[in-house]
C-alpha cells in the first residue's frame, strides 16, 4: 500500500492547549506524523511519495471560498493588528444569541464566526501545513481512483471536525471529506466514510448531512460527555435527500472492544447495504486504551481485526489519519489497521 506523506506537516505545530484547567503541550503535534512513518518504514508497508501540490478547486468542493481566503490571511491581518503569538479565536456564539450567517467584519468576531473552539491555534504557517494536508489526502484519493486496492494518506493536522467553513478540534481542512469529494467527481457514484475515531466527526457530517451520494458512518465517545460535544447523537440520520445517510454510534466512556465492536459491525453492515464504490476511513486510533485524551478501551491487537474487517468490504479504500495521542503506540496502532487490511 502507498503511503502519501509530506514533512510539511512540520509547518503546523500549536505548542500548547488548554486541558482541564492547566497550559500543556498540545496533544496534536509533530512528533505524530512522525512515529507513523517510521513504524511504516519499520514493517515496510510499501513507498512512502510526495504528494503533489493541488489547486485549490478540489478544495473549494468542499469548503468556501471565503473561509478558504480567511485561513490563508488570518495570521496576516492578526499581525497587522499588532498582536503577537498565535492566532486564537476566544468567544463563540451562545444558544441565547441569534445565529448569524455571514462574517462579521471585526477580527475577533470574524475569528469566532469561523470556528467552534480553541483546541489549537493557527500559527504563520497553519494554511500551508494544512493545505499540504489536503494535497495528502488527494494524492491517496488520486492513487486509489488510479486503481491502487488501497492507500493511506498521513494527513496532519487532522481534518474530520473541520466543517465547510469552520475550524476546530485540531482541523482546518477536512481532508477525508476532500477525498471523499475528489472520488465523487472522478467517478464513483456512491462513496462512504467511516469514522472510527474516537470523536464524533462533526464536520464531515456538517459536509454531506443533506446528501445521499455519501454516507457517513461515526463510532465516537458520546456528545453527552465528550468533545466536540452536542453533535454526534444517533438521532442526527441526515436531512432531505441526505436522510438515513448519517449513522452515528455514541458509545459511552469506558467501552471496550466487545461493545465497540458490536457498532462496528452493525455501521459495516449498513454500509455494505449501501454499496459504496469506494470507502474513506477517518482513521483515529485514539480508541486505543492509554490514549491520554480518550476513554475507550482497544488494545493493540485490536486495530488489526479493524483492518481485516475494512478489507471485507472489497472496494478501493484510502485511509486518512485522525487522532492518536498515546505516542509511543501510536505508529503500531495505526499500522496495524494498515496491515489487517492488507493480509486480509
Ligand atoms: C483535552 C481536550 C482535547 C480536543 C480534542 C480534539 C480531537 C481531535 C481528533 C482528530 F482526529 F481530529 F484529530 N479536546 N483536554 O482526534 O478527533
Ligand atoms: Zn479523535
Amino acid at each position: 500500500m502507498k503511503t502519501f506523506y509530506t514533512a510539511d506537516h512540520h509547518l503546523h505545530h500549536s505548542g500548547m492547549e488548554v486541558s482541564f484547567g492547566s497550559i500543556v503541550e498540545t496533544f496534536e503535534k509533530p512528533e505524530r506524523a512522525e512515529i507513523v512513518l517510521s513504524r511504516i518504514k519499520e514493517v515496510g508497508l510499501g513507498p512512502v511519495l510526495d504528494p503533489q501540490r493541488y489547486e485549490r478547486e478540489p478544495i473549494e468542493r468542499v469548503h468556501t471560498a471565503d473561509y478558504l481566503d480567511f485561513l490563508e490571511n488570518v495570521f496576516a491581518e492578526w499581525r497587522a493588528a499588532g498582536r503577537d503569538g498565535e492566532v486564537w479565536p476566544y468567544s463563540w456564539r451562545h444558544r441565547s444569541m441569534p445565529p448569524i450567517d455571514s462574517p462579521p467584519s471585526g477580527l475577533d468576531a470574524r475569528l469566532s464566526y469561523y470556528s467552534f473552539d480553541m483546541a489549537g491555534s493557527i500559527t504563520e504557517t497553519t494554511w500551508q501545513a494544512a493545505r499540504r494536508a489536503a494535497d495528502t489526502a488527494l494524492a491517496g484519493a488520486d492513487a486509489v481512483l488510479a486503481g491502487d486496492r488501497a492507500a493511506f494518506s498521513l494527513c496532519r493536522p487532522p481534518g474530520h471536525h473541520a466543517g465547510r467553513d469552520f475550524f476546530g478540534g485540531y482541523c482546518y481542512l477536512n481532508n477525508a471529506a476532500i477525498a471523499a469529494q475528489r472520488l465523487r467527481d472522478r467517478g464513483h457514484d456512491r462513496v462512504a466514510i467511516f469514522d472510527i475515531d474516537y470523536h464524533h466527526g462533526n464536520g464531515t457530517q456538517e459536509i454531506f448531512y443533506d446528501r445521499a451520494d455519501v454516507l457517513l458512518a461515526s463510532l465516537h465517545g458520546d456528545p453527552d460527555f465528550e468533545f466536540p460535544f452536542h453533535l454526534g447523537y444517533a438521532r442526527e440520520r441526515g436531512a432531505g435527500p441526505g436522510e438515513g445517510y448519517n449513522l452515528n454510534y455514541p458509545l459511552p466512556a469506558g467501552t471496550g472492544w466487545a461493545e465497540w465492536r458490536d457498532a462496528f459491525e452493525d455501521a459495516h453492515a449498513r454500509i455494505r447495504d449501501f454499496q459504496p464504490s469506494a470507502l474513506v476511513v477517518s482513521l483515529g486510533v485514539d480508541t486505543f486504551k492509554d490514549d491520554p485524551i480518550s476513554q475507550f478501551m482497544l488494545e493493540g491487537g485490536h486495530f488489526l481485526l479493524i483492518g481485516a474487517r475494512i478489507a471485507a468490504f472489497d472496494v478501493p479504500t484510502l485511509f486518512v489519519m485522525e487522532g492518536g495521542y498515546a505516542v509511543e503506540a501510536l505508529g503500531v496502532n495505526a499500522v496495524n489497521v494498515l496491515q489487517g487490511f492488507e493480509r486480509a
